[in-house]
């Protein structure tokens, strides 16, 4: 079973990008995944143009948890919750959201920034924070300009449990994206891998519009280019076919 979903969206408004972790190791962790993804994307896109990106990306992320709310009160699915992080880019413009343990990087050159805080409580893998909450959520926004040469990255805490921050940001300057989000999954399921690894990279580059003297670098529209990468890892597969298998 797969808990982790993902979003990559590109509009001409921007480009959306998301990672949900489902709660639990139930499938009401699937179903809010999904949920939360699916509300996220319709919500932030629909959102009026009077507000500001990062109040369209927390509104919708509000929106996420009444969905999973409600979808798991359809489906019976009671306590159904994930993770929520999330990032809108235009142009230069990068706005991060998160609730919860799956978390946002920004690697520059050589270091990388944790954007994120994650949300986690006393115990070893539980948060504070989730999609799901029946008391309303207040997610953490960021605000960050991107250069070319960035790269953005969002992942489930199944790559970062096993990852450390300075691996990451090798992994991720030393080589082109692909390649680095392949390396970076190898190296989680290697160390243990019982979890499912996410991870959506971006690689922010300057695209040069038709000739025009008056163009300078930091006025070169931003392109991103995105790979996403993810394992489920064999232990949770055989665990889901065994413990998780329903009747239809
Ligand atoms: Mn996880």
């Amino acid at each position: 079973m797969n808990e982790d979903r993902y979003l990559v969206r590109v509009e001409p408004s921007g480009t959306l990008l998301a990672v949900a972790d489902g709660v639990g190791g139930e499938p009401g962790g699937e179903l809010a995944s999904s949920a939360a993804i699916e509300a996220l994307s319709t919500r932030f896109f629909g959102a009026s143009a009077e507000l500001s990106r990062a109040d369209a990306l927390a509104a919708a992320m509000r929106d996420a948890n009444d969905a999973v709310l409600g979808a798991a009160g359809e489906s019976g699915q009671k306590g159904a919750a994930s993770t929520l992080v999330a990032a809108a880019v235009s142009g230069d413009d990068a706005v991060v959201g998160n609730l919860g343990d799956s978390r946002a990087y920004l690697v520059r050159d050589s270091t990388i920034q944790r954007i994120t805080a994650d949300h986690s409580g006393v115990f070893p893998s539980s948060i504070t924070r989730f999609v799901g909450d029946p008391n309303g959520v207040q997610p953490d926004v960021f605000v960050e300009t991107l250069v070319p040469g960035d790269r953005l990255l969002l992942c489930s805490d199944g790559l970062t449990r096993h990852v450390p921050d300075e691996e990451i940001a090798a992994e991720v300057r030393s080589q082109d994206i692909e390649h680095a989000v392949n390396s970076l999954v190898d190296l989680a399921k290697e160390r243990g891998g019982e979890d499912n690894i996410t991870v959506v990279l971006y690689a922010a580059r300057p695209r040069r519009l038709f000739a025009d003297a008056n163009l300078g670098l930091t006025d070169a529209i931003l392109a991103l280019l995105v790979v996403v990468v993810i394992a489920v890892a064999i232990a949770a597969v055989l665990f889901a076919s065994g413990a998780y298998q329903t009747a239809p």
